[in-house]
């Protein structure tokens, strides 16, 4: 075998070796996967479904499907709420507190929905 190529071979193993290292080591991305998640539409400036009930620890993913900006606004203030959401963004949320989390979007105040976290 070439020398190139011998070296060839030693690159692309130590690549593969550290790109291995990184996912067993990103204790991030291993918690993120194994998160129970829970999508909510808005849609037609309505929250879809408009109550979700989970457990503690779980997330929840509202994508706004409408052409008009939307928040997820908590009534009150123990969750973070979101920022202005655009046609197909998202925001995601976990919950680790046990109770019911009313929420309205700021900008259309007759929008409701409500988390039940168990
Ligand atoms: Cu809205």
């Amino acid at each position: 075998m070439q020398p190139k190529t011998i070296a060839l071979i030693l690159l692309i193993a130590a690549i593969g070796i550290i790109a291995i290292i990184a996912l067993l080591t990103n204790n991030d991305f291993r918690y993120e996967k194994k998160i129970k998640t829970s999508y909510v539409d808005i849609k037609g400036s309505s929250y879809l479904p408009e109550i979700i009930e989970i457990n503690a620890g779980e997330r929840v993913v509202w994508a706004n499907r409408d052409s008009l900006i939307h928040t997820v606004t908590f009534d009150t203030g123990s969750e973070q709420s979101s920022s202005n959401l655009g046609l197909n963004e998202e925001y995601g949320h976990i919950f680790n507190i046990q109770g019911t989390f009313d929420y309205h979007c700021e900008n259309h105040p007759s929008m409701k929905g409500k988390i039940i976290v168990k």
